[in-house]
């Protein structure tokens, strides 16, 4: 099945891609409810979460190889949760896109795709934002119409989510300016631009501008208040680059990263899985972190043998 769907995303033309980036993103069902941009999961099962993948489709398809993913997503409770940051930087950009939209598609009630900062708001374009160049290059007659597609579809992407057993899912930190849950239904600039940028420092208490030049640097009190007020236990987010995961703020903070090589030449590729139906501890939390580790010098290798 997903063979299928990973090598169609290599060969879709200007037209298929087109009518896929057109498609209905589809959210509220059995397993999740949306209001506004925050999106309640309703799930019992199972939630394979993925980091950033920026354009590494290889090593998306290294986590669901690696871990089943045909016979997780068998399981009609089981979920899968992106955290956003699908295009820019990687050699893959427009396939990895259409590789999720397409297990989209196939699995609507089952996938959920959150916005990262390189989904951009209009007024948040991140640099470098190298999506647009691959798009022209690959298709210089239609990319301006393919490029607007893309961004109309990154616009109606859901900010942030929260399941039963206390964990908020976002690509940057938690709202910072309005702790509540509820401000990200109808969240003002100042508010998308906290959830999809900002990063946790061990180093601040509260908060303080953030060198990205967008969203804030969070400290403990910021993640605990935010946790207090909403009854959760854990943030997990994307956004950084390290080897796989990270944890900040004593594990209340959990930052998966789902890429691997160039240009972070970082060795491992990272992603969670976990349950939605029990209490879940930090210490639990913490083993359900995975690490997949590949070599940089053999990456091109490694990634030869599962390319078709
Ligand atoms: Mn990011």
């Amino acid at each position: 099945m997903f063979e299928e769907l990973y090598r169609k995303s290599f060969l879709l033309d200007e037209e298929e891609f087109l009518a896929l980036l057109k498609k209905d993103i589809y959210y509220n069902g059995k397993l999740f409810s949306i209001e506004g941009s925050l999106v309640k999961i309703l799930s019992n099962g199972m939630a394979l979460v993925i980091g950033d993948v920026h354009g590494d489709i290889k090593s998306l398809k290294v986590i669901f190889e690696h871990m089943d993913v045909e016979k997780f997503l068998s399981k009609d409770e089981n979920i899968i949760i992106f955290l956003g940051d699908y295009v820019d930087r990687g050699q893959y950009q427009y396939e990895t896109l259409a590789f999720i939209l397409l297990l989209k598609e196939k699995f609507r009630e089952q996938v959920l795709l959150l916005r990262g900062n390189h989904e951009p708001h209009i007024e948040l374009i991140p640099y470098p934002h190298d999506f647009p160049h691959v798009l022209r290059n690959r298709f210089p007659s239609k990319w301006d119409v393919l490029y607007r597609a893309s961004f109309n579809l990154f616009q109606k992407l859901p900010l942030a989510s929260f399941s039963s057993n206390g964990i908020f899912f976002v690509h940057g930190g938690p709202p910072i300016s309005d702790h509540r849950l509820s401000s990200l239904k109808n969240p003002s600039l100042k508010l998308i631009e906290e959830v999809l940028w900002s990063d946790p420092r061990e180093d601040v208490l509260e908060s303080m501008p953030s060198f990205r030049g967008a969203g804030l640097y969070f400290g403990k009190n910021v993640t605990e208040r935010f946790l207090k007020i909403n009854g959760l236990t854990a943030i997990v987010r994307g956004h950084e680059p390290c080897e796989g995961f990270k944890l900040n703020h004593n594990g209340k903070v959990v930052t998966i990263f789902s890429r691997a090589g160039p240009p972070y030449w970082n060795h491992s590729i990272g992603y969670m899985l976990l349950p939605l139906s029990s209490n879940l501890t930090l210490e639990y939390l913490k083993n359900c972190l995975k690490n997949i580790e590949v070599s940089n010098d053999d990456n091109s290798t490694l990634y030869e043998s599962y390319f078709q």
